[in-house]
């Protein structure tokens, strides 16, 4: 087992067993012209975190752990995207509508894509979902049970919409759960204090946080031992 330092109690995983889940880091929602801006959001703050993902997703690729993608977006037709989803937003540029970047949350347009800087490699896989949690309508459960996966760390936007509920979807399906703290972003920072804080209450309720430094640095303890 590795034990990384984290919040509420230190998180131990079985090496063969982890997965990181990098949530959403799509051009939709870090850069300018996708869905987040389009909500009136501004991306620059998720940005900043772009050089930490990088470098997590580096550690997981290095020591062979599964590198799990996921992208928010919807088929051509907008048969997988309630009509609820569609009404809310912005009236002047919804889900489908054209964008600076092609159609707004459509699979397969420019703005759909995970950006370049952490682009998925060879044999990667890539979940797309409808929803803000990467198990509901996906083969996400199904991928990680036949790769014999009990723990997941997780990674991406934003915080509180897809990392969160993807982490209590992963919570109740019994996977022990960490995020990255310095690996995940809010477009509203009070509202990322508060998420990393109501994950780890109540004796870790949904999964155990910890900075990217504290896995580095147990991950490399246990290959010096
Ligand atoms: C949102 C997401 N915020 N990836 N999606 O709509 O968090």
């Amino acid at each position: 087992m590795i034990t990384v330092p984290a919040d509420p109690f230190p998180y131990a995983f079985p090496p063969g067993k982890v997965a990181l889940i990098v949530i959403d880091m799509q051009r939709d929602f870090v850069e300018p012209g996708g869905f987040g801006e389009s909500l009136g959001n501004d991306v620059s703050l998720l940005r900043a975190i772009i050089p930490t993902v990088a470098e997590l997703i580096a550690l997981f690729r290095r020591e062979g752990w599964p590198v799990i993608h996921t992208r928010e977006g919807h088929l051509a037709d907008l048969s997988d995207c309630p009509p609820s989803k569609i009404r809310r937003g912005k009236p002047s540029l919804r889900i489908g509508d054209a964008g600076p970047m092609g159609r707004i949350m459509v699979r397969g347009e420019p703005g759909n894509a995970i950006i370049p800087e952490l682009a998925p490699i060879e044999g990667e896989i890539v979940i797309d979902k409808p929803g803000k949690g990467a198990f509901y309508a996906t083969s996400l459960g199904a991928d990680l049970e036949r790769l014999g996966i009990t723990h997941l760390v997780f990674a991406g936007v934003t915080t509180e919409v897809c990392v969160q509920t993807t982490m209590r979807e992963a919570n109740d399906r019994g996977y022990d759960c960490l995020l990255i703290e310095d690996a995940t972003e809010s477009y509203f920072p009070s509202y990322k204090a508060a998420t990393v804080s109501m994950i780890a209450a109540q004796g870790a309720i949904v999964g155990c946080v910890a900075p990217l430094a504290a896995l580095s640095t147990a991950v490399e303890k246990s290959e010096a031992a």
